[in-house]
């Protein structure tokens, strides 16, 4: 008996392996031609709105990517590509003059389009043509500047997470309001599900205006608002921040000077901690949470459609495969810091306007928007280039 579970088994997995890693002729190579189209207002602007845009095509059945610049019609252009189930995105910056030149204001937007797991193919040495609309994303307005996940070095107790915080910044020359947006973390395995899958979410308290957030400045979450450095020397000193995250049903403990953001969901653990390897953290904006409902283990389902930002790190970086967030939302990746290292990552600047105020990257791209920071800097942003 054991044995034919055994010969079951191989035939299950040899039959498995045929299927997904068929051995396709070299002569079913076509080409691909995506042509970008802009929806929006920038396509009455002087330059070509669709031009210049990073187009990355990914194959859902081997992970692999290609990326392509558009040229000045619009036009990306994959050759000799193979019939398969792809995922595509497009990012199109908009300088801060483009912008000037159509609204007038001094705004930050980006352009962008998404397609996920769409099945490609066309006769062999054909060009099949898929049209890509791009609409204005959301990015810039308030972003993540500073993710402290790592932990704090053995000085002397070992393991010290507790002192995790994130940091948010106005990015944008408006005054933003915090009331009622949501953080929450991004489980494995749903980067192409049109919902995140949160272990974790919690909502920032007040009712419309009472947490204001001024252009360039940033507050602090702390997953305790504690001086830390009385437990860990290692540590920081997170006394003063802006909110924090408070389990009252765990244990958790409470420095009742700081507002406790509001818990959504809480699927496991004695706080609201993120991994100290990897993980991913999203701020969203979302009339009803609950709307969607859960997963078949619990956890809470949002629409990426809320997504104000969001930011997927790994401890080794060139894991793309492995990203927990669809590119539509970050295509790349930032991490590639030793746990319990005391450091942070954080984004950098990509402009200072005239009056002083900073503007950080946010390509959706967290490969090339953050950095590892000298030291951790609760509530500073960097003011250099
Ligand atoms: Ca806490
Ligand atoms: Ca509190
Ligand atoms: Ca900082």
């Amino acid at each position: 008996m054991k044995s034919y579970q055994y010969c079951l088994l191989i035939c299950t997995v040899f039959l498995f392996s045929c299927v997904e890693t068929p051995d396709m002729p070299s002569s079913a190579h076509f080409n691909l031609r995506i042509h970008l189209q802009d929806t929006t207002v920038f396509n009455t602007g002087d330059f070509v709105s669709t031009s210049g845009a990073v187009v990355t095509l990914l194959s859902q059945t081997d992970g692999k990517r290609l990326a392509i610049t558009s040229d000045d019609e619009g036009n990306a252009y994959f050759n000799s590509i193979l019939p398969d189930y792809y995922s595509i995105s497009a990012n199109r910056p908009l300088s801060v003059e483009e912008i000037w030149e159509v609204l007038n204001k001094n705004e930050m937007w980006a352009l962008g389009g998404d397609s996920s797991n769409v099945v490609l193919f066309a006769d062999p040495g054909d060009t099949m043509t898929l049209v890509l609309p791009l609409s204005r994303s959301r990015a810039g307005n308030l972003v993540f500047s500073e993710i402290y996940y790592s932990g704090s070095r053995p000085d002397p107790i070992p393991n010290y997470f507790h002192d995790q915080f994130l940091e948010i910044y106005n990015n944008s020359e408006t005054v933003q309001y915090l009331d009622s947006l949501i953080i929450c973390d991004a489980e494995y395995g749903f980067a192409d599900d049109e919902f995140i899958h949160a272990i974790h979410a919690y909502m920032f308290p007040g009712t419309g205006k009472d947490y204001p957030l001024m252009p360039g400045e940033a507050i602090i979450v702390a997953q305790d608002a504690l001086n830390h450095t009385l437990y860990n020397k290692s540590s920081i000193d997170l006394s003063d921040a802006d909110f924090e995250f408070y389990v009252k049903d765990k244990g958790d403990v409470n420095n009742p000077d700081v507002p406790d953001m509001i818990q959504i969901h809480h699927k496991y653990g004695i706080d609201f901690l993120y991994s100290v390897f990897n993980d991913a953290l999203l701020l969203l904006k979302i009339d009803d949470p609950y709307k969607f409902g859960y997963d078949n283990f619990e956890r809470l389902l949002l629409p990426l459609s809320g997504v104000i930002d969001g930011v997927d790190y790994r401890e080794n970086v060139s894991l793309l495969d492995k990203k927990r967030l669809s590119p539509s939302i970050d295509s790349g990746l930032t991490g590639g810091v030793p746990s319990y290292s005391g450091t942070s990552v954080g984004r950098v600047v990509d402009k200072i306007t005239d009056d002083g105020r900073v503007i950080l990257k946010d390509t959706n791209n967290s490969s090339f928007d953050f950095s590892h920071c000298k030291s951790r800097t609760p509530g500073e942003v960097p003011n250099d280039i």
